[in-house]
């Protein structure tokens, strides 16, 4: 069966970190986000990936070529992002036969996506305890008979989880009118093949939609949990891993440094002397850990540096980001409250008690910056020496 993987979006809710990344590729442990979700429709039997792309397009391109797992990529181009049946539309003439269509920004559970190829017609469907803000799935003995977007009194707390196998047939129903919200929607096609043919229910037992700032680092929690230790870096006699940690060929570990797992330190990455690395934290490649820093449950990406004296907590550091020596993360509120942080212009709960700051690409912060939690820094931005930042830059 061919797959379809969604990956044109922009990304707007996970700014700054997708202004020159798109979401597809931010990192989640060892590989770019989207990379997981090809691993399961290669691992599920996928015999052709089809990569929709379309906002940084050629980002994505770069990293899986025309082969991947020696399954062939091929790639559909959708110009506007009209929605997720206009996305797949794109794709209709590389499709031929029963097809699967899964988001390039999930993570879903591999016994699932085995079972949903399988079972073709099948729609993958996640138990909420709250589903009104998702597409609802209705089933009668063991088929899928409804589905309703974001209804106010949910019929069951089955929620669609992005991840379809469609008959031959549905590669004619692609073309869907715009929605009142003015996208051409895939629950639209979903709705037609519910209606004309059985489709299975297969629900998921983990599954993760990464649409804002900390749900990637919750990715990553999950995909860094899953880690083995193995130590192919240089790892200094004086340095203390525990737990599962991965040091990949080419990254360094000095002296006085103690790593507590699950982490991964991968290629190019220095850490030390003397520093402590805890929690699930990913230090991506050529990222740079220095003296007396301490960097807990957070994603440093490609070249970020915190050289000297700092704290980083449940935080994501973009690619080259420089933390002054003294750069000081709050991850806590004093009332213990759950950490807010605002998306496109509206400050939304993270559902956090702990969350640190989110920092795009190339921003530097001054000596003995303080930086609040739920803080997000921009592109680029900067901040000055001394400087208690509570305000989004
Ligand atoms: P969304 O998460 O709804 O969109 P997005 O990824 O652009 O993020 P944001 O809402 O923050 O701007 O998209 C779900 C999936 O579908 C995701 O994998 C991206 C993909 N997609 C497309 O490929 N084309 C589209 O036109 C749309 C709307 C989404």
């Amino acid at each position: 069966m061919k797959a379809v993987v969604l990956a044109a979006g922009q990304g707007t809710r996970i700014r700054p970190l997708s202004s020159s990344v798109p979401k597809p590729m931010l990192p989640v442990a060892d590989r770019p986000l989207a990379a997981h979700t090809v691993d399961a429709a290669v691992d599920a039997g996928a015999d052709e990936v089809i990569l929709v792309i379309g906002y940084e397009a050629e980002t994505v391109r770069e990293y899986f070529g025309e082969e991947y797992r020696g399954v062939p990529i091929s790639y559909a181009i959708q110009e506007e992002q009209a929605g997720t049946a206009h996305a797949v539309n794109a794709a209709s003439e590389h499709l031929e036969g029963p097809f699967a269509v899964l988001n390039g920004d999930n993570l879903y559970d591999q016994d699932a996506i085995d079972e949903l190829f399988s079972e073709c017609p099948a729609i993958c469907a996640i138990e909420v305890e709250d589903p009104r803000n998702y597409g609802v799935l209705s089933t009668t003995d063991g088929t899928v008979t409804d589905i309703v977007e974001k209804p106010d009194d949910p019929p069951t707390n089955l929620a669609n989880a992005g991840a379809y196998a469609f008959p031959e047939e549905a590669i004619e129903w692609l073309d869907v009118p715009a929605s009142e919200r003015g996208e051409h929607e895939i629950t639209d096609v979903v709705a037609q093949v519910i209606d004309q043919f059985a489709v299975s229910p297969v629900t998921l037992e983990r599954w993760m939609d990464v649409g804002r700032p900390w749900e990637l680092l919750e990715a990553n929690e999950w995909k860094l949990g899953e880690l083995e230790g193995d130590v192919a870096g240089e790892v200094s006699e004086d340095a203390h891993l525990e737990g599962a940690v991965v040091v990949e060929e080419g990254a360094t570990v000095k002296p006085g440094v103690v790593i507590e797992g699950p982490a991964l330190i991968r290629s190019g990455a220095t850490v030390g002397p003397n520093a402590y690395v805890r929690g699930a934290t990913l230090i991506d490649e050529g990222a740079k850990v220095g003296n007396a820093v301490e960097v807990k449950n957070s994603v440093l990406s490609r070249d970020a540096t915190v050289g000297h004296l700092s704290y980083v907590g449940d935080s994501v550091l973009g690619r080259d980001v420089n933390f002054g020596a003294g750069t000081t993360v709050a991850n806590l509120r004093h009332d213990g409250g759950s950490v807010k942080f605002t998306v496109k212009g509206d400050r939304v709960s993270t559902n956090r008690r702990k969350f640190g700051v989110v920092v795009g690409d190339d921003a530097k912060t001054g000596i003995n910056t303080s930086l609040t939690p739920g803080l997000k820094l921009g592109t680029e931005a900067t901040t000055s020496p001394g400087e208690v930042v509570e305000r989004d830059r």
